[in-house]
């Protein structure tokens, strides 16, 4: 083997070693893990939160860690209104009435997609990413995406209380310092 084919061969094992490497650190962040010491204040803060009703168990999950994150900040239970939608695709459309209600200081939408054997699951995941961003770039108040994307069941327990910690409690925090912003 000549030299430069080696020193192919070493470039692209460095290149697959080091993307594995960040796909593990990303696949190990605790969700729920921040410094609380940079979270504003939450007193003073009205929240709209839309959950979906697909993959009950998770989203149900995820609106628990959610609102008890905005509280242990300081938000008070009667300032956190809860909405919910069929499916994570109507998120849009809830989020988007929340955000022409003047009150709020920040919307939270809150879903999970599961994988399933067709393209569908690609189609919701686009359209819900997209209809969020514009939201996001168009409306006055932010809006938080808290939308699990994920192969199966399992990896979306691990992301809803489980191992992985919960993403609406990331949501919640988020939520709180945009609101801030
Ligand atoms: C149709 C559908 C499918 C297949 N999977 C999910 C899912 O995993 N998670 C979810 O929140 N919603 C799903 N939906 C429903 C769509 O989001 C939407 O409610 C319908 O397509 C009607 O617009």
């Amino acid at each position: 083997m000549g030299n430069s084919c080696f020193s192919f061969l070493i470039l692209v094992y460095s290149i697959s070693i080091s993307h594995t490497n960040s796909i593990i650190i990303m696949a190990t962040k605790n969700l729920s893990e921040y410094d609380i010491n940079k979270v504003p204040d939450a007193s003073n803060m009205i929240f709209g939160i839309v959950v979906a009703e697909w993959n009950p168990q998770i989203t149900g999950a995820l609106l628990e860690g959610c609102v008890s994150t905005l509280e242990k900040h300081g938000a008070l239970p009667e300032n956190i209104h809860v909405k919910t939608v069929p499916g994570s695709f109507e998120l849009i459309y809830g989020a988007h009435q929340m955000t022409l209600n003047d009150g709020y200081d920040a919307v939270i939408i809150l879903g999970s997609v599961i994988r399933g054997e067709t393209p569908h699951f690609d189609y919701i995941c686009q359209g819900v990413t997209a209809g969020i961003a514009r939201l996001n770039a168009t409306s006055n108040i932010p809006v938080v995406y808290g939308l699990l994307t994920t192969n199966d069941m399992q990896q979306a327990l691990d992301r809803a209380g489980g191992r992985l910690g919960n993403k609406g409690d990331e949501c919640a925090v988020v939520a709180i310092k945009m609101a801030k912003f």
